[in-house]
């Protein structure tokens, strides 16, 4: 992305910009997102333009009226980690007074908390009661932010302690980034550290009364929701009279405290900003960070509260749904390859590799597919997608065996015409040639699935000519007649014999099919179970990690009270990770018993299809003799040629639904 664009228009209302949305859409590498709030005017652009290793970027304002308005958004190929898109968020500033609407920033400012990995906090000159006071959003958050879906919010039990003790498993880590500090970084006359700087300006007083309490409230909500907590301070960076002109000015005349700070800032950003991830612990691409925004900015401007949960669940729809068809697109791409008329073998071969590839598509984008309802239709459109497929195979073969046999037995049909077989020793001469045909139609390859089937219903079309050409030969005896009529019908019966073998070949390749399928179904659920499972047991380890400190932390401070609420938070987090594997156990199995369902219906779908094919046959036939001489549609069509074409135009016409018409595209 050459330059930002903006991504959240604040004009009144908050509105996502379709031109950014669409941006997004095309970004399937997993993103960390880093966005910066703060008051206005205090260098966040400016800032935002070092993290994108740019002089210019984010638009800067030399004036004092704030600059950025609404969320703006730049995505950069990710300094360290490969493969990876970082998406910088530019905030419009908080706190101005000619824009004089709070609510409007408090929902700048949960909007920044929801999409970030990281956050990244502004503020000029000292962290002092006030810079942390400017931090009052973090009050409010409950009322900006729900974990839960007020359906699953009821059958829940103590939610509102629960709620906010979820927050941190979901939110961005915290930076705090202090511009033009210009005193010394001491407490009491001692020398500390950034973060022991922060620490100090966050800890918690003693006391219950008002003064107290309002001083801890936003110190408390800090510490809470933002467990993993670094700190920055910058000094000026360059002389008053270039400050407004900063980014045009080279990089030799900032000064060399201010480049020292932003390049262990950057370096803090690259190496530690995580991939953002949503409930559940799924790591979030380009193309799910716009959904996510879509569904929360849509959210608030519909006057609700956006729910982290809710918006899960509205991504996972979006999400499951375009897995099932890239599956599917998939496999239809690969079976286009194909051509037929094929052998059953081949033909499962190329339907199980590529069913394979389908899945496999599917559940690298597919998530908390939880009843695996989702997988369920994929299995089901592809179900679809075979019959319809292996119908179109056994047409190929049949049309492609009729036109074979019609081309071999023009010689016969001639000396038939001229009356070659009507003088005596003619039947002999007919057998010669017929079993010459014979064989030359066996020698042939390729035939496919219908090779036997045609064979025989050709026989049993000859059977009359045959039988005629034999009581025209004067030359054989009543006797010599009879014997030929033995062989005439085991010539039949040994053909009737090759197609039911034929048809047992292939259901018992449908039959094993099946099970292949089955297994490697399940071993898919499997590992994708286990990476889904690992991932959100890593989601709440982390979290229970972050309380293990803060509680720590509440300890050496002598925090009685709070330490004990944290216990019980902890314990909760431990029962959830425990529950959250027995829990992938049992919907394992019930999910294999529905897959199971669902593969063997497999075979079904294709009798049915085959059903309804040949009642249209049927049909077409009827139609054919009324109407004597007109060419039915199934005529016109080569199905070698163009296979998608006549498999729809059959079936339509019989307004049999095929996946293909669904969705409008072709097999
Ligand atoms: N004193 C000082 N000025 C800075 C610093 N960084 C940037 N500036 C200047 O401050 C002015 C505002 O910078 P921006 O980066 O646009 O600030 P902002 O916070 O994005 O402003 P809004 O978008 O209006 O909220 C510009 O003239 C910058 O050159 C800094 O660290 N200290
Ligand atoms: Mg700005």
């Amino acid at each position: 992305m050459e330059s930002p664009m903006c991504l959240i228009e604040n004009a009144g209302t908050l509105r996502v910009v379709p031109e950014a949305m669409s941006y997004l859409m095309g970004v399937s590498q997993p993103v960390v997102v880093v966005a910066i709030v703060g008051l206005y005017r205090t260098g966040k652009s400016y800032l935002m333009n070092k993290l994108a290793g740019k002089q210019k970027g984010f638009a800067l304002g030399a004036t004092i009226q704030s600059k950025t308005k609404g969320i703006w958004m730049w995505c950069v190929p990710h300094p360290v980690k490969k493969d990876h898109t970082l998406v910088l968020l530019d905030t419009e500033g908080l706190g101005d007074v000619e824009k004089g609407d709070q609510k409007n920033d408090a929902w700048i400012f949960a909007l920044s908390i929801l999409l970030s990995s990281t956050l990244v906090y502004n503020s000029r000159g000292t962290i002092d009661n006030q810079a942390v006071e400017n931090l009052q959003y973090v009050t409010e958050l409950t009322e900006r932010i729900k974990v839960k879906s007020p359906a699953s919010a009821l059958s829940a039990e103590g939610d509102d302690d629960e709620e906010d003790a979820q927050f941190l498993q979901f939110f961005p880590r915290f930076v705090w980034a202090v511009r033009d500090f210009t005193l010394l970084l001491e407490i009491d006359g001692k020398k500390v550290n950034e973060e022991e700087y922060l620490e100090h300006a966050l800890a918690l007083k003693k006391g219950r009364d008002r003064k107290t309490v309002d001083y801890n409230l936003p110190r408390e909500c800090i510490r809470n929701y933002f467990p993993t907590r670094r700190c920055f301070v910058f000094e000026t960076p360059a002389a008053p009279d270039k400050m407004a002109h900063l980014e045009s000015i080279e990089e030799n005349q900032l000064s060399s405290s201010f480049k020292a700070v932003s390049l262990m800032f950057c370096n803090y950003i690259y190496q530690e900003s995580l991939v953002k991830r949503v409930k559940g612990g799924l790591p979030v691409t380009g193309r799910m960070l716009g959904q996510l925004t879509k569904t929360y900015v849509e959210t608030i401007a519909s006057g609700g509260v956006p729910c982290l949960e809710n918006a899960v669940v509205a991504l996972t729809q979006i999400e499951n749904e375009a897995a099932v068809q890239e599956g599917l697109q998939v496999y239809r791409n690969g079976m286009e390859e194909v051509t037929f008329p094929i052998g059953i073998e081949e033909m499962s071969k190329h339907h199980r590799h590529w069913d394979s590839q389908a899945i496999k598509a599917f559940s690298s984008r597919s998530f908390k597919d939880e009843k695996g309802e989702y997988m369920k239709k994929l299995l089901e459109t592809i179900n679809e997608a075979y019959a319809d497929l292996l119908i179109e195979n056994e047409e190929a073969s049949e049309e492609l065996c009729r036109q074979l046999l019609s081309q071999l037995s023009q010689p016969m049909a001639m000396k038939l015409e001229n009356g070659s077989y009507a003088k005596s020793s003619g039947y002999e001469l007919y057998c010669v040639d017929r079993q010459a045909l014979l064989d030359e139609y066996n020698r042939k390859p390729n035939k496919g699935v219908k090779a036997e089937e045609v064979l025989e219903n050709f026989l049993k079309e000859k059977s009359a000519e045959s039988t005629s050409v034999m009581q025209a030969d004067k030359q054989l005896t009543e006797k010599e007649k009879k014997i030929h009529e033995e062989e005439m019908r085991s010539l039949k019966l040994e053909q009737e014999k090759r197609r039911e073998t034929q048809e047992r070949q292939i259901a018992e390749q449908m039959l094993e099919e099946q099970s292949l399928r089955h297994q490697e179904t399940v071993h898919h659920l499997k590992e994708k179970m286990k990476r889904e499972a690992a991932e959100a047991q890593q989601e709440m380890e982390l979290a229970l990690q972050s309380k293990l400190q803060e509680q720590n932390e509440l300890m050496a401070m002598g925090f009685k009270a709070k330490e004990a609420a944290m216990e019980e938070e902890i314990q909760r987090l431990q029962v959830g990770i425990n529950e959250a594997k027995q829990r992938q156990e049992m919907e394992l199995m019930g999910k294999v018993k529905d897959f199971m369902t669902v593969i063997s219906t497999g075979l079904n779908t294709y009798y049915d299809y085959k059903k309804t094919c040949e009642q249209r046959k049927l049909l077409a036939q009827k139609h054919q003799m009324s109407t004597k001489g007109v060419k039915t549609p199934r005529q016109d069509t080569n199905p070698t040629k163009n296979r998608s074409g006549s498999s729809v135009q059959n079936k339509s016409a019989q307004g049999v639904s095929t996946p293909s018409q669904k969705d409008g595209t072709s097999v």
